[in-house]
């Protein structure tokens, strides 16, 4: 990159909650941002309106493109054309539950997209830095508690198994090839923005919901089922530090702490003033085949070599979503 020039950045997975952020981040560090989104996204109402609408930034600092995972000929034009200095790699089939229904789609989204973008950066002239957001579903059932950069992999659904063949490709690419490739092994993060099927967007939708007369009650799966669950921003922040350092390297991003659905379902409805016992009920429909145990991060050497610490308690993180929205849906 020339000295003085404008960084250039490109998003895979742009529309989603961690992809908005990010791209907002971005701009105001001064980034020119590219992002790839599928002919089938909404741009309309999307999370990233606010920026698309912007003609201070849309085709000045902000470029969207047509581009899909599965259309590795487009997405190798596009790049090309972009010709980023650094590429964060978000987009992929993320919901787990929904991956024991869609396997196949699942790996080809997340596993197989990412060795093709890999081999795409591979071929550039310059080859841009890669940060690949991969998942603490890779250890699925964790010899230790908490897991860390070393802790082995052991998933125990397609997704987490998609996700540990496309974080051991980054590591075989940056190990034989010398690419600056990165993962981000990130534990949940959510914010107002995380989508509506992510069990802490149904709970606080549904409290909000129930509690202006919209919802009659809340159907979920496994309530004893534990998350370390993060605030999202900071995760994003911690991408972009992440490919900022010196040598391409591996980090953990976690709170460290473990809480249950039901700790979200008992703060959702304390925020609306409502008795959860009256509302939610367990549904079959949502329980998954297998549940991955005791996932909990040990963010130290983020920490330690980012300078990288979570913003938000849990507690704030749940209240603060139930509160978006009721504001939304008192609109
Ligand atoms: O489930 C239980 C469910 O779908 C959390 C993704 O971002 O984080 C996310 O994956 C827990 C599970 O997230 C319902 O069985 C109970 O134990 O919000 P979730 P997830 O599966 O942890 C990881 C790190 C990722 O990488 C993923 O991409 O909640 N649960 N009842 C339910 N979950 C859902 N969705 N819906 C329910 O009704």
């Amino acid at each position: 990159m020339k000295i003085g020039a404008m960084r250039k950045a490109f998003i895979t997975g742009i529309t989603g909650q961690d992809g908005s952020y990010l791209a907002e981040l971005l701009l105001e560090k001064g980034y020119e941002v590219h992002g790839s989104v599928r002919r089938t996204s909404t741009l309309h109402r999307s999370r990233l309106e606010h920026l698309y609408s912007d003609p201070e930034l849309y085709g000045k600092r902000l470029f969207l493109h047509y581009a899909d995972l599965d259309d590795p000929t487009t997405l190798r034009r596009v790049l090309t054309k972009a010709a980023p200095d650094e590429i964060y790699h978000l987009a992929g089939q993320s919901h787990v539950g929904l991956s024991f229904e869609i396997p196949e789609s699942t790996c080809e989204l997340t596993a197989m997209a990412t060795l093709r973008l890999l081999e795409m950066i591979r071929d550039l002239p310059t080859p841009p830095k890669l940060f690949h957001a991969t998942s603490s579903e890779m250890f699925g059932n964790p010899e230790t508690v908490p897991q860390d950069e070393n802790t082995p992999y052991a998933p125990v659904n397609p997704y987490g198994c998609a996700k540990a063949f496309a974080a051991q490709m980054v590591k075989i690419y940056r190990n034989s090839f010398g690419l600056f490739a990165c993962n981000g092994i990130m534990f949940n993060h959510e914010s107002p923005r995380r989508g509506e099927n992510f069990v802490t967007r149904k709970i606080c939708h549904a409290a909000a919901a129930i509690k202006l007369g919209l919802q009659n009650e809340l159907l979920l799966g496994d309530t004893s089922a534990e998350r370390d669950w993060g605030y999202a921003p900071d995760y994003v922040r911690g991408m972009w530090l992440i490919l900022q350092q010196h040598e391409p390297d591996d980090f953990v991003l976690a709170t460290g702490k473990l809480h249950s659905v039901q700790n979200v379902i008992e703060i959702a409805f304390a925020t609306v003033g409502l008795d959860w016992k009256l509302y939610v009920k367990r549904d079959p429909r949502f329980m998954r085949p297998a549940e991955p145990h005791k996932l909990v991060g040990n963010p130290a050497k983020a920490k330690r070599v980012l300078g990288w610490e979570p913003t938000h308690t849990f507690e704030q993180l749940i209240a603060e979503m139930t509160q978006c929205e009721l504001k939304a849906l008192s609109k």
